[in-house]
């Protein structure tokens, strides 16, 4: 009997086979698990019994993974991210199980649209933007690859807010993202780990004890991320903060019960919100009890695993690789070392060479005010025996420097993991580096920039530490389910192949001289820009033209990625069209898409300009159609996937030097948009790949930029000798797009005269001459769609495939399964 119940096909019908049997089992569902009849479901109900349909499917390949994965205990890895931004999973889902059109068929005989359904479904923020985006993207890979590694996370009850705009300023509201049901997600009462917090430590002899104050419980929440076209699946664990075993542990013992209880809630806090903060660093004891949390929980679970298969810690360094996404988990380096040295017994040095041996760190920004560093006395007061572990490991280290780099007090003050000062803090990059074998950039230019500037001195320590891997999107999600029409022409046209090796995008090159190849093309970027005008006019009342350029800027808001660059240009074309009319300008429409950082005013009133901006000339009618401004509201997952595949130019105008890599460059250009883009992050890569004149590419480099800040910027220089750009300034700070209220963007105006950190005006000039290009270029339809040809064919190198595969190979050192 037994053998037969680990046959599935034992248990359940197959929905996949026919549209019958997929019939039967949604109905099944909806009846049995979500308890409505057909008579009286609502398309919520239809849908979670539909997802809890492919849900099974997905299950069964999962399971036979994970049994497999045991049997062989291989040697796998740990992807611990405090952001896993996964957008929807059914229509995925059913893409990987090849099971849609069964599905839609089935649907339509029950009188439901699938694609309705799928708008429905609700897209899980659990991420700020690229970080966690990139962790989505890599956890698709590993399934797909059948490579053994998992996602350790943080089930945060609300991710990012949802953004509305109220009177053209951003208002942010509460994602309660689990109140529609979570049909994805399998909870897992037997993997609870314990928490602790605070407290103090004492010594007995050299062995260090903990007594913590605090003590509350991890919830395991299993997500299952199914490869594409394989049986294998991966698992993505989400960490949750459960009320039921929550105690203050002095207040109970103090007999305080009332009190002990009563502090629940806000104990539980620790997984109640994402922060939203982009490239910025929080600094809040919440967030730091949150990255705690998710380390903790994460590494009793890998090494209860570990102790379940082999019986010893004494292999794990062999068995089991940890990859630190960003700063955020860095305490699982000193926690591992409490773990084997307080717990395990193992002598200090041992433990600290395991521990190098196992982690991995990848570092995603230069940006100084993002960099990660925790005061001591915060420290001190919720993880008193890991600030006693980094001191150790700084100890360790020093002496490591005095005695084989240097004893330069001055170099040695720089690289300590403890930054002395009024306020002593930890420096979370610099214990990432000591603790890790290998610390990669996510971009050629960005890991030049790490080994030059932030990790310089410790690139002296330890030369061969530092690497780079490119950042790479998945074709799954970034075509096949956003741009189903474009996938269905590749298919044609060179086979199914690229679904798994995007390199076989370069087999289109030798239909380029096919007029059918191109004609196709200009069809299907056409009927999505229909697509998204149809949207713009349902949601925001403005229409647009699908004929005219659709350029398109979607990203955090942040002034780096100097959205004010843009909304310049945008004003100095206005202007010029008023000054002209008779030219034959090209009909364009920008689109604008992002949020700010809830406590970031700079960031709030750009959303605010572009806005007001866009109320002045979206009603001028000297304009005639021939501009317009969209700012659409509440950007996430699901909207770049409605978004990108329409866009006919992308912009990636970030001062060069300060975009790590970026990843929505790579998508649009997979999807046929030509950049307009400085010489920073993956844009440079981007430009080899698909050539100079497929790309638009202007402004300072970054030893130009490096140049103006050593001999002093003054901004106010480009603004006196250019009369385009004097103008749409004062336009800005004199209450032209704003005559309610004149003042409005005082600030605004005088930071960019005065000031300019992301010296927006001084590439200001090369930008619009720029666009003047992008305009002449788009006239010529012929060679527009050439050149988006051109993007599509030469992307193949930007799949995160590619990425992960470097991962497995350089870092993490695992192979993938034989699954199928
Ligand atoms: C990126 C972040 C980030 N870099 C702090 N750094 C955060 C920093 O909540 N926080 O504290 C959250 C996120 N995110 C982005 O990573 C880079 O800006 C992009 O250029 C890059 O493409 C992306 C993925 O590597």
């Amino acid at each position: 009997m037994l053998d037969k119940v680990t046959d599935l096909e034992f248990i359940y019908d197959r929905p996949q086979e026919t549209v019958e049997s997929f019939k039967k089992s949604v109905v099944y569902k909806l009846v049995f698990a979500i308890g409505r009849s057909p008579q009286e479901a609502s398309e919520r109900d239809w849908l979670n019994a539909l997802m809890l349909t492919i849900r099974d499917l997905v299950t069964e390949g999962w399971i036979d993974t994970a049994t497999k994965f045991r049997a062989k205990d291989t040697r796998r890895v740990y992807y611990l991210s405090m952001e896993f931004l996964l957008g929807r999973i059914l229509s995925n889902a059913l893409l990987s199980e090849g099971i849609y059109d069964i599905a839609k068929e089935a649907l339509k005989e029950l009188d439901i649209n699938l694609e309705d359904l799928l708008e429905k479904e609700v897209d899980p923020g659990l991420g700020n933007g690229g970080l966690g985006r990139l962790a989505a993207c890599f956890m698709d890979s590993i399934a797909t690859l059948s490579l053994p590694g998992m996602g350790y996370g943080i089930r945060y009850e609300y991710g990012m807010f949802k953004q509305s705009i109220e009177n053209g300023q951003q208002v942010e509201k509460p994602d309660a993202w689990l109140e529609k049901g979570a049909p994805w997600e399998f909870v897992r009462p037997s993997k609870r780990h314990k928490i602790r917090f605070g407290g103090s430590i004492y010594f007995e002899g050299k062995k260090c004890i903990w007594k913590p104050s605090e003590e509350i419980t991890a919830l395991a929440y299993d997500t299952i991320i199914p490869g594409y076209d394989t049986k294998s699946a991966s698992t993505l664990r989400l960490w949750n903060a459960h009320a039921a075993d929550v105690f203050n542990l002095e207040e109970f013992n103090k007999g305080d019960y009332f009190g002990a209880i009563a502090d629940r809630s806000s104990i539980e806090n620790v997984s109640r919100v994402l922060y939203p903060n982009d490239s910025t660093w929080a600094g809040r004891e919440l967030r730091l009890r949150q990255e705690y949390f998710l380390v903790s929980a994460s590494l009793q679970d890998i090494v209860k695993r570990h102790k379940r298969t082999h019986g010893t810690l004494d292999n794990l360094a062999e068995e089991v690789a940890i990859h630190l996404n960003d700063t955020h988990p860095a305490l699982a380096i000193p926690d591992l070392m409490c773990i084997l040295v307080d717990d395990e017994g193992f002598s200090w040095k041992k433990a600290w060479e395991m521990t190098r041996r196992i982690f991995s760190y990848t570092c995603h920004t230069l940006m100084s005010e993002a960099l990660e560093t925790w005061p001591v006395d915060m420290m001190s007061k919720i993880l008193p025996r890991h600030l006693q572990m980094i001191f150790e490991i700084n100890d360790y280290f020093l002496e490591y420097v005095k005695t084989y780099v240097t004893t330069d007090m001055d170099f040695i003050r720089r690289v300590s993991l403890v930054e002395e000062g009024d306020q002593r803090k930890v420096r979370m990059g610099w214990l990432s580096v000591v603790g890790s074998h290998k610390v990669n950039g996510v971009a050629e230019i960005h890991s030049q920039l790490m080994v030059d500037s932030t990790f310089a001195d410790f690139a002296k320590i330890y030369p061969e530490r530092f690497t780079n891997v490119t950042n790479g999107v998945t074709p799954r999600r970034w075509i096949a389910v956003a741009n189903p029409k474009l996938a269905a022409l590749f298919d044609e046209y060179i086979g199914l192949g690229w679904r798994k090796d995007l390199s076989e995008l370069a087999n289109l090159k030798e239909h380029f001289i096919d007029p059918k190849l191109k004609t196709r093309l200009a069809e299907i970027k056409f009927a999505n820009k229909q697509k998204l005008a149809k949207y713009i006019m349902r949601k925001l009342g403005i229409e647009v033209n699908p004929h005219a350029l659709f350029d398109v800027q979607i990203k955090r808001i942040h002034e780096y990625k100097r959205q004010m660059l843009n909304v310049l240009h945008i004003i100095t074309r206005y202007n010029h069209i008023l000054e002209n009319p008779e030219k034959d300008w090209v009909p364009r429409v920008f689109i604008l898409a992002g949020k700010a950082a809830s406590s970031y005013y700079m960031a709030k009133q750009t959303i605010r300009l572009i806005n007001d901006v866009a109320e002045i000339i979206n009603n001028d009618e000297r304009i005639r159609g021939l501009l317009k401004v969209v700012f659409i509201p509440n950007y996430s997952v699901s909207l770049a996937e409605l978004i990108i595949p329409a866009a006919d130019i992308s912009e990636q105008i970030s001062l060069a030097g300060t975009e790590a890599s970026g990843t929505s460059n790579m998508k649009f250009a997979l999807n046929g948009a030509l950049t307009l883009g400085t010489l920073d992050g993956a844009n440079v890569e981007i430009l080899d790949n698909v050539g100079k004149d497929n790309i638009f590419i202007f402004g300072n480099t970054v030893e130009q930029v490096e140049e103006l800040r050593r001999n002093g910027y003054h901004p106010m220089d480009y603004y006196s000798n250019d009369e385009d750009l004097r103008l749409a300034v004062n336009q800005i700070v004199s209450g032209h797009f704003s005559p309610k209220e004149p003042t409005r963007y005082n600030p605004v105006g005088s930071s960019a005269q005065a000031q300019d950190y992301y010296q927006t005006l001084a590439d200001f000039r090369s930008y619009v001459d720029t666009q003047a290009l992008v305009d002449e270029k788009y006239k010529d339809q012929d060679a527009w769609v050439m050149s988006s040809m051109h993007n599509i064919a030469n992307m193949g190198f930007f799949s995160s495939d590619r990425t992960i595969q470097e991962y497995a190979e350089r870092i993490w050192r695992i192979k993938p399964l034989d699954i199928d």
